[in-house]
């Protein structure tokens, strides 16, 4: 598993931490999707290769990914070797490169590359299967997205047997698909490879003074020219449990604007994204709190409320609040993602706005209703108007 992405656009959440450790709906972390997919799918041997700032992914690898090792089951993190010399990761491949040992010592017969910020449920051994069926070195998840998104994806070009013609890393002007020339087809950046290929691309591709070495920019465009490389459509893949919106939901959280997109898709009514289905769990860290408490009026309208949460007074609407959040009287928290231990004193307003971890909206104070104020006092505000206040920051009145 990739998981030492830097997620620069998601500043600054990820001012602290790694992309994959930023907490997502209420009580779990970015990470938790991919491995539950795996897991679920009885993929157990997981090495996850981290990098930026990792202290607390791997912390929370290690408190809630432990696996019984007497059935030779593990999810280790696996910080950067700094194998050819006193360096950091070039990029992906050049991270698991550099932690070749584990393949070796593991000898597999293939092997699962999967990016670690992606919200989604897959059935990970249906694609295995797909793999091994094709007999290609190489086999790229992909799905559908909208053309005029699609330069931030790898863009994949397939003739009808799933055989991939081109593979262009982040286009600027993304080809649209014959038959739909409004959408084209993304990579996942999910990956399964037949292990011998894999080391010798990643050992021609060390050698390679003009590579990046990057997955999507360098890997995977290798094995599409010698022929080796089809795509598995997501929509193939089917979870137990699914309901008819959000099967083969999938969703790139790594801006602002997605990843408040996407816990929008968590409350409404009907959600687009069910986390409430126990026959594909996610797993995650188990909160030890008691449930969340509302007194003196306080109410919460289509939203996820997390345990230790109390609504004393507070309104709250179309929002997810993480763990351990106080909300007073006449306070209103609109169409927001408040992460664990925020305070909002009586009066408050919080709209539209992503607050980190333990950040005091003191009485009376406003965040997200006026952009402009909310830039004066330093605060983020996105493309898509969502204002971002850091992690314990206390928000000014004025
Ligand atoms: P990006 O997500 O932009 O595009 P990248 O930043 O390389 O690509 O991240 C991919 C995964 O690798 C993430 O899980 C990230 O955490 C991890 N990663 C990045 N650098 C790393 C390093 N040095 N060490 C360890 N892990 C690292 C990719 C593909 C696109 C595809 C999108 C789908 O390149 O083709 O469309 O994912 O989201």
């Amino acid at each position: 598993m990739l998981a030492g992405g830097e997620g620069k656009r998601l500043m600054p959440l990820t001012m602290d931490r790694a992309k994959p450790a930023v907490p997502f709906g209420g009580t779990y972390r970015l990470i938790d999707f991919v491995l539950s997919n795996l897991a679920n799918a009885g993929l157990r041997q997981v090495a996850v290769l981290t990098q930026y700032k990792s202290h607390s992914l791997d912390r929370h690898i290690s408190l809630t990914w432990r696996m019984s090792t007497m059935l030779g089951n593990y999810v280790t993190p696996v910080p950067a070797q700094q194998r050819r010399g006193p360096r950091w990761y070039q990029g992906s491949a050049d991270a698991i490169f550099q932690s070749m040992n584990l393949i070796t010592d593991e000898d597999p017969d293939y092997i699962v590359v999967f990016g670690a910020d992606n919200i989604y449920r897959m059935d990970v051994s249906q694609m295995v299967e797909a793999h091994i069926d094709s007999g290609l070195d190489c086999t790229v998840a992909g799905i559908r997205v909208p053309r005029d998104q699609a330069s931030s994806f790898g863009v994949i070009d397939a003739d009808l047997d799933n055989k991939i013609k081109s593979f262009l890393e982040k286009p600027a002007d993304p080809p649209g698909l014959a038959d739909d020339p409004e959408s084209s087809y993304a990579s996942m950046g999910n990956y399964i490879f037949t292990k011998t290929a894999l080391i010798d691309a990643l050992e021609a591709d060390a050698d390679d003074p003009e590579s990046r070495h990057d997955m999507g920019g360098d890997i995977i465009p290798g094995f599409v020219d010698q022929g080796a490389a089809q795509v598995y459509d997501f929509t193939q893949n089917s979870v137990p449990g699914a309901t008819a919106k959000d099967i083969n939901y999938w969703r790139d959280v790594g801006t602002i604007d997605a990843y408040h997109e996407a816990h929008m898709d968590l409350v409404s009514v009907d959600p687009i994204f069910n986390l409430y289905n126990d026959d594909w769990p996610i797993w995650t860290y188990p909160v030890q709190m008691p449930g969340a408490k509302f007194v003196l009026e306080g109410t919460a309208e289509d939203s996820i409320v997390s345990p230790g949460c109390i609504i004393s007074g507070g309104q709250v609407e179309s929002s997810v609040l993480a763990p351990a959040i106080v909300l007073q009287e006449r306070s209103q928290i609109n169409r927001s993602v408040l992460l664990s231990g925020v305070r909002v004193g009586p009066g408050a307003v919080v709209d539209n706005a992503i607050l980190d971890k333990n950040v005091i909206v003191p009485a009376g104070a406003q965040v997200g209703v006026d952009h402009e104020a909310d830039l004066a006092r330093g605060y983020t505000v996105s493309s898509g108007g969502i204002t971002v206040v850091g992690k314990g920051v206390t928000v000014s009145l004025t």
